[in-house]
């Protein structure tokens, strides 16, 4: 038998009667699964428990668990991870399991839970369950509910699941340092009846922010406001999954913001309906349609619709900045201004000067000497052409035929004949 002296590392005298001491006693740790995937993986089917429909985590996972004595028992290690932003540029965050954001945790309404946390950073943390109903000494508020899980420490959370919907968890410890570095994962709690609010595919994401100056890989944490990586998942376009969907789907779309503003987040093509707060569902005839989802901070929303609309649909925070990759914000605004030799000029001062131009941007197809590890600032190429786009964007991919638990990128949209905006040339087509 595995003591606890043992899985806890050696100094197991010093913690008896500490909050570590939990109702697991003597039972040997669960595994702490890690991947450094950047890809959505496939929909995990429980294993055992309560069945449920598993929810997709853009460029992510879910994390495995097992049953034991009646608990569904977690392993998360807080731990410092390099993340992909998107291909190009990587950073060095902090996660749990091997990513920031951390594995989402996807349990069943009424299951008791037992999640262990060890932190592996060099500092304390505490892990606090976002939206959670649970004993006061669960809600992981360092100081205030719990002492702080010092590095190399394992502490257990215990509490049953009362009510189904979308949380987080992030630390309540240092929590500027330790969100800024992208500590954070989500926590779907299913129905008991799975045949409870139903959708055919249901994908979530968490919005976090960095500011990571060009050439370098680690975000500067004192930032408050001036951030340059917007994040889905600690993930930019052209980085983040697209989303496809069968015709004919329910779908649910599930976001959080741990960032320092809100976030507006639409969709093309679709009204859709917001159905869910990480308060709880929306009683379907109070839920409202809309375009836009304006997500507060420290708010989760759950918007459904159904697919009945084929094509590529953009899907992204409508702040325009939110959008790019990182960028210099103090660049003067020339549009309309002649700078014939201007930038020549510049250059032989400022190497790497870069001018905007002075009919507008014209920066997604500006080449531009750009340091190691940086991501140009507008990028991405359709089949139509640059797409200028960065930071929170994405397309969900409407298709006719995909098979039921088919998710990967189906390719661009083919659209019918006939149903493309084309250039006037002195004729339009007659139907
Ligand atoms: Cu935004």
């Amino acid at each position: 038998m595995v003591s606890r002296r043992n899985f806890i590392g050696g100094s197991g005298a010093a913690l008896l009667g500490a909050a570590i001491v939990s109702k697991a006693g003597a039972a040997s740790l669960p595994e702490a699964p890690t991947t450094t995937n950047v890809n959505m993986q496939p929909p995990p089917s429980p294993p055992n428990g309560r069945p449920f429909t598993p929810v997709m985590t853009l460029n992510g996972w879910s994390l495995p668990w097992r049953m034991k004595n009646g608990w569904k028992e977690f392993h998360l290690t807080a731990e410092p991870v390099v993340r992909e932003m998107a291909p190009g540029m990587k950073a060095n965050l902090w996660g749990y399991n091997g990513q920031s954001p951390g594995p989402t945790i996807e349990a069943v309404e009424g299951d008791k839970v037992r999640i262990f946390v060890t932190n592996k950073l060099p500092e304390h943390t505490t892990v606090h369950w976002h939206g959670m109903l649970l004993p006061s000494g669960m809600d992981g508020v360092g100081g205030l509910t719990q002492p702080h899980i010092p590095p190399g420490k394992t502490f257990v959370y215990e509490f049953q699941l009362e009510k189904h919907g979308t949380f987080m968890y992030h630390p309540h410890a240092d929590e500027m340092v330790q969100m800024a570095m992208g500590l954070m994962g989500t926590f779907i709690v299913h129905p008991k009846d799975p045949n409870v609010m139903r959708v055919d595919r249901d994908f979530v994401f968490l919005m976090s922010a960095y500011d990571i100056d060009p050439g370098s890989f680690t975000p500067r944490v004192n930032e408050m406001t001036d951030f340059n990586m917007w994040t889905w998942n600690s993930r930019v376009f052209p980085g983040i999954d697209p989303l496809p969907v069968r015709m004919g789907d329910r779908v649910r779309i599930r976001f959080g913001n741990l960032t320092m503003t809100n976030h507006p987040i639409h969709l093309h093509g679709y009204h859709f309906e917001v159905a869910g707060t990480d308060g709880g569902w929306i009683p379907t005839a109070a839920r409202w349609p809309e375009v836009t989802a304006d997500v507060a901070v420290g708010q989760m929303r759950a918007i459904e619709f159904t697919a009945n609309r084929p094509g590529d649909w953009a899907f992204h925070c409508h702040k325009s900045h939110h959008t790019m990759n990182a960028m210099g914000h103090q660049v003067p605004n020339l549009i309309g201004v002649q700078q014939k030799d201007l930038a020549k000029r510049i250059n032989k001062l400022v190497p790497d000067y870069m001018a905007m131009g002075s009919a507008g941007g014209a920066m997604g197809e500006m080449e531009m000497p750009l340091p190691d590890n940086t991501l140009p600032m507008m990028t991405g190429t359709g089949p139509f052409g640059p797409l200028e786009m960065g930071g929170m964007f994405t397309v969900v991919k409407v298709r006719e035929g995909l098979a039921r638990n088919d998710y990967r990128d189906p390719g661009w949209f083919k659209h019918p004949k006939g149903t493309v905006a084309y250039e006037y040339t002195g004729d339009v087509s007659e139907s």
